[in-house]
């Protein structure tokens, strides 16, 4: 069999997040948060966003083990009487506190025409997407970004100061799916470059550069060397400004202080997260209908011309696994994950 057609294993949607609730538990996550943390893996993987589903629980299973991480921690969430709520994650995952803020921050959002989520003190290592399409679902846009460990250089640099840095958007459409993206600053997630040294595929070029500062395509070279991001200096100038309003800005730390916080290489990284709501309704003065028209015609010129909106993929895929039941995993992954209950 080649590298390409590694063999699959079904697995029905609800042992998705069966599978990831007893891994979570095993690894000594209360239930609270084995229940957060599964209905993102659940999420992601009904998606087929492979770097950020079930593999992930490599993640959650060493942060566990070798992290500073409260498995058990309840968070403490603070709504002054302003548009900002600050959730104070209590060393714990961040989906938890997360979970909990998310009522508050759409309340605010609705009150005061815009709101901001500030988590401090988290583990973080999910996708930002099921967050923001919340944000959408309830008729808001929806902005968010984290920093995570320091592997990726600035551009012109050669060492690891920035952290992969996802940002993530979501517009509501309604009767549609949202317009949504969510992706790494860095060239590749770093997710992405651990699947590509598990398949053993080479990177493609322009992903990262080996610890000598020399351009590599070897997954193992990128991991023990520096990535780099998206867009030359742009993608590194949109990586430098999540630092500071995911770290500074909200009293949290920045991706070069991350590792030693965390633990060690391989745990979660630990920083804060920022969510920001904006109230269409409010900014438009009440023309919401109009604007509406007016995004959707943005929306059209855009498909119009044979391109596709970001997340369409994963809608796509989303629609086929619930209609047919059950997800793909490669047979490897699903007996190491078995692995970490052993
Ligand atoms: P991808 O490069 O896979 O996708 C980025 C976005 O671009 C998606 O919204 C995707 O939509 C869209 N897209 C891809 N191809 C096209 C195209 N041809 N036309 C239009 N849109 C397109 O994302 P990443 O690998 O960078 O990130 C994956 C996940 O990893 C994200 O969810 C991110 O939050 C997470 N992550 C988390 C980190 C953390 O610290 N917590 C760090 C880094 C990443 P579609 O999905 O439909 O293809
Ligand atoms: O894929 O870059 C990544 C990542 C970092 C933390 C969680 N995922």
């Amino acid at each position: 069999m080649s590298q390409t057609e590694e063999a699959k294993t079904v697995l029905p949607l609800d042992e998705v997040r069966a599978l990831a609730e007893r891994v979570l538990e095993h690894c000594g996550y209360a239930s609270a948060h084995a229940d957060a943390i599964s209905d993102m893996l659940y999420r992601c993987q009904l998606d087929d966003c492979q770097s950020h589903g079930l593999f992930r629980l490599f993640m959650c299973a060493t942060t566990m083990k070798d992290g500073k991480i409260d498995g058990a921690a309840t968070p403490v969430i603070d709504s002054s009487d302003t548009a900002i709520i600050r959730a104070d994650a209590r060393d714990a995952m961040s989906l938890l506190a997360v979970r909990d803020a998310m009522p508050e921050l759409i309340s605010k959002a609705r009150r005061f025409g815009m709101a901001a989520l500030a988590v401090n003190n988290c583990f973080h290592f999910s996708a930002l997407w099921p967050e923001v399409e919340e944000l959408s679902a309830a008729g808001l846009a929806g902005l968010s970004m984290v920093p995570s460990h320091s592997w990726v250089a600035p551009a012109g640099g050669t060492k690891g100061t920035l952290g992969t840095n996802p940002i993530a958007f979501s517009w509501p459409r309604r009767g549609k799916d949202p317009f949504t993206f969510d992706f790494a600053t860095s060239g590749f997630a770093r997710g992405e470059i651990e699947l590509h040294k598990r398949a053993g595929k080479p990177l493609p070029e322009g992903v990262a550069i080996d610890r000598n500062g020399q351009p590599t395509c070897d997954p193992e070279a990128a991991l023990d060397g520096a990535m780099l991001t998206f867009g030359g200096h742009k993608g590194s100038a949109l990586s430098i400004m999540i630092e500071l309003m995911a770290g500074p800005l909200i009293d949290d730390l920045i991706s070069l202080e991350s590792e030693a916080a965390a633990g060690r290489p391989g745990c979660a990284p630990y920083h804060g997260q920022i969510i920001l709501a904006f109230d269409p309704e409010k900014f438009s003065g009440g023309r919401v209908a109009v604007n509406d028209e007016r995004a959707e015609r943005l929306f059209a010129d855009i498909i119009g011309q044979g391109a596709r909106l970001p997340s369409q993929r994963r809608f796509a895929a989303r629609a086929r696994n619930l209609a047919r039941g059950y997800v793909e995993i490669p047979t490897a992954l699903h007996r190491d994950l078995l692995a970490l209950m052993d």
